[in-house]
C-alpha cells in the first residue's frame, strides 16, 4: 500500500491494521508532542479491541508528556528486554518519523526480523521508501490528525476521551497551539470535539508549555543576547554549544522550541539554530514564516522536513558546520530575496 500524498484510503489501512494482532507503535528520537500524541491517540483504540499493543520508542518519554503516560503505557527500547515480544510482531506502525533512520537501532530490529511496517506521517518521503505500507498526507497539520481521520472511519462509537488527549496534543504542539500556518479548520474542529468531551485543553496547554526548567531559561538567555543576524536581519542564527549545554546543566528537551522563538523576532524571514552535538556532528534546524521554504536548504545538507520547519544532522565539528550551514542558508535566502527561487 502505498499512499504518497495521494487521497488515502482509510478501510484499506484498517484492513492491515484489522488483521495484525500483536502491534507495535514508535516515532523518531527526541520524541515531540505530535508523534507521542499520535502513538497514544491509537494505542487506547487498539488496546480496547484487545490487541497486544506497546509503544516502543527510542528516547525516553519527556518530562513536559508524563502527562499522556497514564498505565505507563511509553516504553524505551532496550533490545534485552523487547526483542523476545518485538521479533513475532505482526505490525509495526511508525509516526511522525520524517525519515526512517530517525526510530535509530529500532530500524536494525526491524530488519534483523523482517517485520511489516506502516509509515503514517505528513512529512515529505521519497517512493522509494523503505516502508510495507506507506500512509503520507502532506496537507494533515499534524500525524495526529491522521490518526482522527483513521479513528473516525474505524470506529462504530465514538472516539474515547483518552484517544482525544493524544490528538489534541499532538495538533495543539505541531500547530503551535493554533497559531502556525499549518492551522486549518480541521485542527479546531478537532480541538471543539476534544472539549465536547471534557479534555481539559488548558491543562495540557500548562504541562506542555509552562513547565520550563531553569535550564531551559539559562541557555535562552544565552542564546538571545547571542543572536547573528544576516541579510537585513532576514536571516537569524543562533548555536547551542556542548559548553552552554554543560554549564546551563541542560538535556536536549531544553532546546526544543528555540528556532520558533527566534523566528518570532520582527523581520526576521528565516531562523538557524546549531546545535553542537558531539565533537564531529552538530543538529541543524531551520524554521520560516512562510515566505521562503527551508526544506530544500536542509535537504543540501542530507536532512529534511517540511517546507517551513526542516533540520539536518551534519557531520563535522562546530565551526565547519557554522561555516557550511550559515553560508548556504545565505545563499538560498538571497537568492529566494532576489525572487530568483
Ligand atoms: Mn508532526
Amino acid at each position: 500500500m502505498n499512499f504518497n500524498n495521494t487521497p488515502i484510503d482509510w478501510q484499506q489501512v484498517h484492513q492491515v491494521i484489522s488483521e495484525a494482532n500483536r502491534i507495535m507503535l514508535t516515532t523518531h528520537e527526541n520524541p515531540d508532542g505530535d508523534g507521542l500524541g499520535a502513538e497514544c491517540g491509537i494505542f487506547h483504540h487498539l488496546k480496547e479491541l484487545g490487541k497486544d499493543v506497546r509503544i516502543i520508542n527510542y528516547s525516553p518519554l519527556p518530562h513536559d508528556y508524563q502527562f499522556l503516560n497514564g498505565n505507563n503505557i511509553y516504553e524505551c527500547f532496550n533490545k534485552d528486554i523487547h526483542i523476545e515480544w518485538v521479533q513475532n510482531v505482526d505490525l509495526v506502525i511508525v509516526f511522525d518519523v520524517g525519515d526512517f533512520v530517525r526510530i535509530r537501532t529500532i530500524v536494525d530490529t526491524i530488519h534483523e526480523h523482517e517485520l511489516t511496517t506502516m509509515n503514517i506521517d505528513h512529512h515529505p518521503h521519497p517512493n522509494d521508501h523503505p516502508f510495507t505500507h506507506n500512509i503520507v498526507d502532506l496537507t494533515a497539520a499534524a500525524t495526529g490528525c491522521m490518526v482522527y481521520d483513521y479513528l473516525k472511519m474505524a470506529r462504530t462509537t465514538p472516539i474515547t476521551k483518552e484517544s482525544y488527549v493524544g490528538i489534541y496534543t499532538a495538533v495543539m504542539t505541531d500547530t503551535g497551539s493554533f497559531r502556525y500556518s499549518n492551522t486549518d479548520r480541521k485542527c479546531h474542529e478537532i480541538a471543539i470535539e476534544c472539549l465536547s468531551v471534557g479534555v481539559e485543553t488548558h491543562i495540557i496547554y500548562r504541562q506542555v508549555y509552562e513547565n520550563s526548567t531553569r535550564s531551559r531559561m539559562q541557555l535562552m538567555g544565552e542564546l538571545l543576547t547571542n543572536l547573528h543576524y544576516e541579510l537585513n536581519g532576514n536571516l537569524a542564527w543562533f548555536t547551542i554549544t556542548r559548553n552552554m549545554m554543560k554549564n546551563a546543566q541542560a538535556s536536549k528537551t531544553d532546546v526544543d522550541g528555540f528556532s520558533d522563538l527566534v523566528r518570532t523576532i520582527h523581520g526576521v524571514e528565516v531562523s538557524l539554530m546549531i546545535f553542537e552535538q558531539n565533537e564531529n556532528s552538530c543538529r541543524i534546524n531551520f524554521r520560516s514564516k512562510g515566505n521562503y521554504t527551508v526544506n530544500d536548504i536542509a535537504r543540501t545538507m542530507g536532512g529534511g522536513g517540511h517546507a517551513f520547519a526542516a533540520g539536518a544532522v551534519v557531520e563535522g565539528n562546530l565551526s565547519y558546520v557554522i561555516e557550511k550551514a550559515v553560508s548556504a542558508s545565505i545563499e538560498s535566502v538571497k537568492q529566494k530575496m532576489n525572487g530568483s527561487l
